[in-house]
């Protein structure tokens, strides 16, 4: 076994930085060493809680994972925190602003926080978070909490790769509901209306009221559970058990029925092709024949002369370097690929 494993399975904090540092890495050359890595920790994983937390900007998102994150260590369990930052549209300064907001929480030994760059890849998610969560599994961390900014698909990133998903909403005045689309309410497992405080305890109860009511009108991901609101003021450390408690509850739910487990395995089947899908297009960015083909046939596409799915199979062809299809007597086979109506959901 590999020292770096060794270490992590140890349940060493460094050695999971270091192992993070490596899956995330974009050098080539060290994914070999990264895939060995999770092949060797990959029977160490699966033993946390996943729970993503997604909301808009300044919903209390940090301030909640902190709250939460010292109640559960305080509670002896061991608590990591990926928080998924989205460089793209934020400023670097976020980053160590999260940081500062989790201070306590980084005090503690039972506790890892890590800030994930988002890789370039939709939504903000990295490509590489899921990789990051199997080690912090395989380190013994028995909560893994992924934090996101709510900026459209990274909702629907971050739902497909944990057991529950919690929205995190802040009171607004009359119609932020609006502003939510229905697609991410279906989404959510749970809903927690933060900042039930001071002048803001008003609005975050009718917030909650509207959300309850939306919650009616939207399919239940599974018959085991109804999503449910909780109200908390993430600030002054009230509701937050109550929150736990959901995720919780929903957990013991879902493992009864069954459906964790099968959520689990399709999650797994959509990160297979995702990560078939994104390898080929890195391969396929770095092939010489279809870099060729591509620059000649680009401009042909621009200037309207070559239709883009022509083009695109003439790229790909010259990627596999032989056209099967093309010979006499080709027969295509049905082959196993994602199914078609699996979605994120189910
Ligand atoms: N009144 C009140 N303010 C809160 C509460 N929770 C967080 N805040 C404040 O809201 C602001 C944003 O909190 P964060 O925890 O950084 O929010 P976030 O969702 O992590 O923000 P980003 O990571 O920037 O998207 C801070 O000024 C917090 O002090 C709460 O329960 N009540
Ligand atoms: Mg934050």
């Amino acid at each position: 076994m590999s020292e770096l494993a060794a270490g992590l399975l140890a349940g060493d904090r460094r050695a999971l930085a270091r192992a993070i540092t490596l899956v995330e890495s974009t050098r080539p050359d060290h994914r070999p060493e990264a895939d060995a890595l999770l092949t060797e920790v990959m029977p160490r994983t699966g033993g946390a809680i996943r729970v993503g937390i997604s909301g808009a900007p300044g919903a209390g998102k940090s301030t909640l994972i902190e709250a939460l994150g010292v109640q559960l260590v305080d509670a002896g369990r061991r608590v990591a925190v990926l928080a998924v930052d989205p460089s793209s549209t934020r400023t670097g300064g976020s980053i160590l602003g999260d940081k500062t907001r989790m201070e306590e929480l980084v005090r503690r030994s039972e506790a890892f926080v890590r800030p994930s760059p988002t890789g370039g890849t939709l939504g903000g998610v990295a490509r590489r978070t899921r990789e990051a969560m199997l080690c912090c599994e395989a380190a013994g961390f028995d909560v893994v909490i992924i934090e996101t900014v709510g900026v459209g698909q990274s909702e629907v990133a971050v739902e497909g790769m944990v057991d529950c998903f919690l929205l995190l909403i802040a009171p607004a005045g009359g119609d932020e509901l609006q502003g939510i689309k229905r697609g991410i309410m279906e989404l959510a497992d749970i809903v927690v209306v933060n900042k039930h405080d001071g002048d803001l305890a008003r609005a975050a109860q009718g917030t909650a009221a509207d959300y309850t009511n939306a919650l009616h009108l939207v399919r239940p991901k599974t018959p085991v559970w109804d999503a449910r609101v909780v109200l908390c003021s993430a600030l002054e450390h009230r509701g937050v058990d109550e929150a736990w408690a959901a995720v919780e509850a929903h957990h013991d739910a879902v493992v009864a029925s069954g459906d964790l487990a099968g959520r689990r395995a399709e999650q797994s089947r959509t990160w297979l092709w995702s990560e078939v899908a994104a390898s080929l297009l890195e391969r396929l960015q770095t092939d010489q024949e279809a870099s060729k083909q591509a620059a000649a046939l680009e401009p042909e596409v621009l200037a309207g002369r070559i239709p883009p799915p022509v083009a695109a199979a003439r790229i790909l062809d010259a990627f596999t370097g032989h056209q099967p299809w093309a010979q006499p007597g080709f027969e295509p086979q049905p082959r196993p690929g994602p199914r078609p109506e699996s979605g994120a959901q189910e």
